[in-house]
């Protein structure tokens, strides 16, 4: 049974992504802001118990299957749900600066290089106009690409994999950054866990 969905913890201390991402900004984040939407999705469900098996990713692949009276509030809140997980799964503090092996090769297939990638991907969690995020994702067939999605819409939804992501909603920046939302994705790098990316590119393939 996937409901209740549980936050998931985090994989370090708040503080251990500093000065990139400072602890304050994580408290809030992880102990706010996800917590809020998991408890929201979780009230959604609440009366559906015949979508308690499901996964929040299973849900927020195929809306159009949900009862129209809790749709949106998956879509918002399921889609926060996994959005976050994933990201606090690609992260950790000390980790490679590039990736290695199927991935990168699938990066430099896609895109080039990986500078190419990086410029990309910036550029299209840089340019998502409000609140959203920007994705590197995968096909079925390996093939990546980089999308960005408005508020907490994921690539699930589209049929695509995510397998790293980043928050641009300025709760996930402001603290530190306040309106300079490049200074924070440039600083994203340093704390990619490109370990993790990799092995969600292997499931990914399938
Ligand atoms: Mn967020």
């Amino acid at each position: 049974m996937a409901y209740p969905h549980q936050l998931p913890e985090l994989g370090f201390a708040h503080d251990a992504l500093e000065p990139h991402i400072d602890a304050r900004t994580m408290e809030i984040h992880h102990g706010k802001h996800h917590a809020g939407y998991t408890s929201k999705l979780n009230a959604a469900l609440e009366a559906h118990a015949d979508l308690h098996g499901k996964s929040a990713i299973e849900l927020v692949s195929d809306l159009d299957a949900l009862p129209a009276d809790i749709r949106g509030a998956v879509r918002n809140n399921g889609g926060g749900y996994v959005n976050h997980a994933l990201f606090w799964d690609v992260m950790t503090p000390g980790g490679a600066d590039a990736p290695g092996g199927d991935l990168a090769a699938a990066i430099d297939a896609a895109f080039g290089s990986l500078d190419d990638f990086k410029a990309k991907f910036q550029g299209a969690a840089g340019g998502q106009f409000g609140s959203g995020w920007g994705w590197l994702c995968s096909d079925g067939s390996g093939t990546l690409s980089v999308v960005a999605t408005a508020n907490q819409d994921s690539p699930h939804m589209q049929g695509l994999t995510p397998i790293l992501g980043v928050d641009v909603w300025e709760h996930a920046y402001y603290l530190n950054y306040q309106n300079r939302r490049p200074d924070y994705l440039a600083a994203f790098w340093n704390v990619v866990n490109w370990d993790r990316v990799a092995a969600r590119y292997e499931a990914a393939k399938g």
